[in-house]
């Protein structure tokens, strides 16, 4: 009887990690992406792929400096603060759409100091490094 009970414990503590495990995975996989899917090079320009959803992800960026730069934001069905984009030293202010990629460049000359993007009511932010 009390072997029964400690297997159904087990199975039922099991079953409880393995779900944990499960839902937690997507989160983990965004903050340990680091800049390895983040930022990339093709003929010369640098691409910075950013999520736009609950937020910016991800948050810390590093790029490389005097670089010509494209930011890429991606959304994904998101429907909350995170689709209204502010850029303030671009001047930048506009509602993205609710799914798709969003191309903003950004002059070479402004990528050596920090680059901050910021949701419309300044909740969510993503910094971006540029390091040379
Ligand atoms: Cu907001």
């Amino acid at each position: 009887m009390l072997q029964k009970i400690i297997v159904a414990l087990g199975i039922f503590i099991s079953l409880g990690l393995i779900w944990a495990a499960l839902s937690m995975n997507p989160e983990q996989e965004g903050n340990l992406q680091g800049n390895t899917n983040v930022v990339r090079e093709e003929n010369g320009t640098q691409y910075i792929r950013i999520t736009a959803r609950g937020g910016y992800s991800p948050d810390q960026i590093t790029a490389k400096a005097n670089m010509p730069t494209v930011l890429e934001i991606e959304t994904k069905g998101t429907y909350d603060c995170s689709s209204s984009l502010n850029i303030p030293k671009l001047n930048y202010r506009e509602f993205l759409p609710a799914t798709g990629i969003t191309k903003i460049d950004v002059p070479q000359n402004l990528t050596t100091a920090p680059l901050d993007i910021l949701c419309g009511m300044g909740m969510y932010t993503s910094t971006i490094n540029f390091a040379s």
